[in-house]
């Protein structure tokens, strides 16, 4: 298909990422007013200048739509998202419904990527902040960036161009057995991509018809003008905001395999993130390193409700930054603090050791992509010269991702989607808290008790 995208890579010089000084809210200020009918007409530049509102998107998963015998309804999941300078596209809260017939789970707070830090390391050594450094726009998307699973979202209040896809995409089976056939499994997944220079970085968040969420930073483009063929470290630094049913007292753990060479067995450790204090942990992969985050309530089996980090992993990067120490850090979220958003004061912000149990705690997390230039990134003497010395670069990098998944953890109580056998009807009026388990049609003799998912758990 002809794109109708406007000129990129051989018809328009890209520039180089030009290092600039950090500019967050730099220039918002107010005016002196001269006098009552002056000070009346000044329009706060904040206003101008503030990100638009964030946007709400919900998706349904209807079980009856791969068959089956299922008394519930299906799944879906409401996101808030929106757009930020120095934030890109982010997510401001989701909530999920593991029945259609029950009330939205609050699972996230604040979602986004806190950095993106590329550092060179054969000749020229640059380093680019390319979030916190520069104030890179949204890139338009059309509709052959949907594709034929997609649509694309309207356009954030106050912005002339369209800037998300969301797409519901088949996922694959999810399970298949001997009783019951097979299940495949699809996700909405909403997307953007962050205008930084030569490159172009795609953001994408996947919520799964399962409950589980798709975290994945892309990157795409030119490579480096001057540096075409010099290795570079895509380091994705995730902010990770859990709110899991009451965000005011989740706990982060640390799930260790430790196995014993000189015997058959292995232990499973869940230990306390950090002793269960503000700091930073490596990945271990003869460990299967797996941090938690656990809520203070209990499915209707009386196991705790709690979402496992799952790292899709090319490795993991250190450099001579002090924040590039640990693959994952736990703070206490602190929204008064100015700093409170820079990955790369992480190590200051756990000095203090504040606790991480039964409290509003940020997940951080480093994703990395290693980027050996390779022929498919581009060629050079392809495309016109715009400048004497110019590579005449033609190409595009294959999009390289990183990221992580979110799993759930007993927050159903049985495998999702399954077709279970149906038990007796709850009688109406029965009293109890059907919707502490996930299965409100089925009497049930287990006590929900207090900690249980209470029936009325609202969007905050
Ligand atoms: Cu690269």
């Amino acid at each position: 298909m002809h794109r109708h995208s406007r000129p990129t890579g051989a018809s328009r010089p890209i520039l180089a990422r030009v290092m600039l000084p950090l500019v967050v809210a730099a220039g918002i200020g107010t005016v002196a007013a001269a006098s009552p009918r002056a000070e009346a007409q000044i329009t706060f530049s904040r206003t101008a200048r503030a990100d638009p509102a964030s946007q709400e998107t919900i998706a349904e998963f209807p079980v009856g739509e791969s068959g089956g015998l299922e008394p519930r309804k299906g799944t879906a999941w409401k996101v808030h998202y929106a757009r930020g300078l120095h934030k890109g596209l982010y997510i401001t809260g989701a909530w999920y419904r593991r029945n259609l017939e029950e009330d939205w789970i609050k699972i996230l707070g604040e979602v986004r990527v806190a950095e993106l830090f590329v550092p060179y390391h054969h000749s020229s050594y640059i380093r680019y902040f390319d979030l916190t450094g520069f104030s890179f726009p949204m890139a338009q998307v059309r509709e052959e960036d949907a594709g034929a699973t997609g649509m694309l979202l309207p356009p954030f209040p106050g912005d002339s161009y369209p800037t998300v896809v969301r797409e519901v995409r088949d996922r694959g089976v999810v399970w298949k057995d001997y009783a019951h056939g097979v299940r495949r499994g699809r996700e909405l997944v909403i997307w953007g991509a962050l205008e930084a220079g030569n490159y172009m970085y795609l953001m994408s968040y996947g919520f799964h018809d399962d409950g589980a969420v798709s975290l994945r930073l892309g990157s795409t483009g030119q490579n480096l003008p001057g540096h075409r063929g010099e290795a570079h470290m895509h380091n994705t630094h995730w902010r990770i905001d859990m709110d899991l049913i009451d965000g005011r007292r989740n706990s982060a753990m640390v799930m260790r395999h430790v196995e014993d060479p000189a015997g058959p067995g292995a232990e499973d450790l869940e230990e306390p993130f950090n002793r269960g204090f503000e700091g930073g942990i490596d990945w271990d992969p003869r460990e299967f390193t797996m941090v938690r985050i656990a809520s203070d309530r209990k499915n209707g089996r009386g196991d705790t409700i709690a979402y496992d980090l799952h790292p899709l992993r090319m490795g993991s990067s250190r450099h001579k930054e002090e924040f590039t120490r640990h693959d994952f850090w736990v703070t206490r979220a602190h929204p008064e603090r100015p700093l409170e958003n820079i990955f790369s004061n992480l190590p200051n912000m756990v000095k203090d050791e504040e606790t991480i149990e039964l409290a509003d705690i940020v997940l951080w997390a480093t994703s990395s992509a290693h980027h050996e230039p390779r022929d498919e990134d581009g060629k050079p003497g392809s495309g016109p010269k715009f400048w004497p010395g110019d590579d005449a670069w033609e190409g595009s990098a294959l999009v390289m991702w990183s990221g992580y998944d979110l799993r759930p953890r007993n927050l159903f109580d049985r495998t999702p989607f399954y077709p279970y056998t149906p038990g007796p009807q709850v009688a109406a009026g029965a009293g109890g808290t059907p919707a502490a388990t996930d299965e409100p049609r089925r009497s049930s003799a287990r006590s929900s008790g207090p900690e249980a998912v209470p029936a009325d758990e609202r969007p905050r």
